[in-house]
């Protein structure tokens, strides 16, 4: 149904090598979790494989692709323009790379920053982005964890890695999105 190796070409040709390696890691981890939590398995590898599709623009290219094509800017995404990859990435899904599937163009719109109650789709590509295989456990202390966590208990995989993201957030004094605060709290009350 997807042609694969085409959309494969077509972000090796926008991004640097590494991310393009990260998205070949997302991709698959994507379509392992997908087997693993009986989701659909093709949507979870074509997500994979786009959610970074705009992520090599520089913050000015981001708000100007986002102004040009009406994409609403926050407060927070006009101080972190980066933030603006997930929905300015599901935006190129649909309109570059043809996916019209609306559960993919989720996924990969909130694959940053997640958000509350989040579908089985969504849950998978935003954990796949962080566990996937160059991810490094220096970088990450408990992501080995996190990793089997993400087979085992989906749910507190998340919670585990809006908490991580939280915690670094407030490290290195970078403004947090509400979404993100939203995501946490809702994970952190259904975890238990
Ligand atoms: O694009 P990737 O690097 O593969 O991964 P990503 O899209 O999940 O982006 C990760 C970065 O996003 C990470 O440095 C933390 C940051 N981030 C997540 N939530 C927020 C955030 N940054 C800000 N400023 N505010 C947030 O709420
Ligand atoms: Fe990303
Ligand atoms: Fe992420
Ligand atoms: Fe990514």
């Amino acid at each position: 149904q997807y042609d694969l190796f085409g959309l494969q070409q077509a972000m090796a040709k926008v991004q640097t090598e590494k991310r393009f390696y990260h998205t070949l890691g997302v991709q698959t981890t994507s379509f392992a979790m997908a087997l693993k939590h009986g989701a659909d398995e093709e949507k979870a590898l074509i997500a994979g494989l786009l959610h970074d599709s705009a992520k090599c623009l520089s913050g000015a290219v981001l708000l100007s692709e986002c102004g040009k094509y009406g994409l609403p800017i926050s407060d927070t995404e006009e101080n972190s323009p980066y933030l603006l990859h997930g929905k300015l990435g599901a935006y190129y899904a649909e309109n570059k790379y043809g996916i019209t599937d609306k559960e993919i163009q989720s996924a990969i719109s909130y694959h940053t920053t997640g958000k509350p109650d989040m579908s089985l789709l969504e849950k998978i590509v935003f954990t796949a982005d962080y566990i996937e295989p160059s991810r490094s456990s220096e970088r990450i202390p408990n992501l080995h964890e996190i990793r089997r966590l993400a087979f085992d208990n989906l749910d507190f995989a998340v919670y585990q890695i809006l908490g991580n993201t939280l915690n670094y957030l407030k490290k290195i004094h970078m403004e947090i999105d509400s979404t993100t605060v939203e995501a946490y709290e809702y994970y952190k009350n259904i975890i238990r």
